[in-house]
């Protein structure tokens, strides 16, 4: 198939809309773009105020949260306030409507917040785990959040793990730290059997995850690329559209399934 390229105004080509349409199995790869529309600040906007001088590979470590575990938890705290106070937008909305169509969707996602759950998703496949999950840093043993969320940017003092006394930590995957091993195993399987993967809104630089797109390439799928800049993985698309995937996952359902319309 050869590639092509649409803002997200220009249609869809039939043959992907055709391709979409006969999947028995679509797999989708989302990353922190597509809560973007939201009022989620994606993943290396997510460094303002107090954080600003960070990279968030230098944030999101092990070795941070034990060099400064209040740095890092307000950091977690005042994102986890972000994701409480939003909903999904389109795009989830749009995914959530493409599962009901196909014999199988699975959904794989970078994201750590809740926005495919409540737009209708089901065993979302977190590959960076979850904001809203926490644990105790040195037993595991998990911590129930508090209500209170952190509206400003400050530092903040884990909680202490009523188990063993150590500090609580976001239920996130680091840098530096594996992915959940079924989780993983799951994500590669569907890439491997899937018809058409779609990939959205992900800068396509964090590994293992980036590595699906081109193992979806080798296996010679038809994949398609939604992302408002360019990405090095648009070498692996059948179709790079142009655009929030806000606009361009609607855009996608509706020319493959005309009369949801
Ligand atoms: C691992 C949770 C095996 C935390 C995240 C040295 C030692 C160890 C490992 C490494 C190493 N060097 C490299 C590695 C591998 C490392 C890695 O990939 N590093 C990168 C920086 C090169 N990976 C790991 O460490 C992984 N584990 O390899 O384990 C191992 C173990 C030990 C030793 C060796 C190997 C673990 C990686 C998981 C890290 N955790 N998240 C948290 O959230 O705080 S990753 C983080 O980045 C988020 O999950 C985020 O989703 C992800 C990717 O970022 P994006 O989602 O793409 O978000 P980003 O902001 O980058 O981009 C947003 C995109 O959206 C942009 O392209 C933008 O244009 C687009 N966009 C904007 N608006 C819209 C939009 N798109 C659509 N619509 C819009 N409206």
């Amino acid at each position: 198939m050869t590639s092509s390229s649409l803002t997200s105004s220009t249609s869809i080509p039939d043959e992907i809309a055709q391709k979409l349409r006969a999947a028995q199995h679509i797999a989708v790869m989302t990353g922190a773009g597509v809560s973007a529309e939201s009022g989620i600040a994606t993943f290396r906007d997510a460094l303002t105020g107090l954080w600003a001088n960070f990279k968030a590979e230098d944030l999101a470590t092990p070795q941070a949260f034990v060099r400064d575990p209040a740095l890092v938890w307000g950091w977690y705290e005042w994102r986890r306030a972000q994701v409480m106070q939003t909903q999904p937008n389109a795009g989830h909305i749009a995914l959530a409507a493409m599962a009901r169509q196909v014999p199988q969707l699975t959904l794989i996602t970078q994201n750590v917040d809740d926005l495919h759950e409540r737009a209708g998703s089901s065993a979302v496949l977190h590959l960076h785990g979850s904001i809203l999950a926490a644990r105790c840093f040195d037993c595991g043993f998990p911590y129930q959040h508090r209500a209170s969320l952190q509206q400003d940017h400050a530092k903040l003092a884990p909680p202490v793990c009523p188990e063993c006394g150590g500090a609580v930590r976001p239920g996130v995957v680091w840098f530096g730290e594996n992915l959940p091993h079924d989780v993983w195993q799951e994500a590669e399987r569907a890439v491997r059997e899937c018809d058409v993967l779609i990939i959205a809104g992900t800068s396509g630089v964090v590994y293992p995850a980036a590595g699906l797109a081109e193992l979806a390439f080798r296996k010679r799928k038809t994949i398609i690329q939604i992302n408002p800049q360019a990405t090095n993985q648009d070498k692996f698309a059948s179709l790079v559209m142009t655009g929030p995937s806000g606009v361009c996952l609607p855009q996608l359902l509706a020319a493959a399934w005309p009369e949801l319309r």
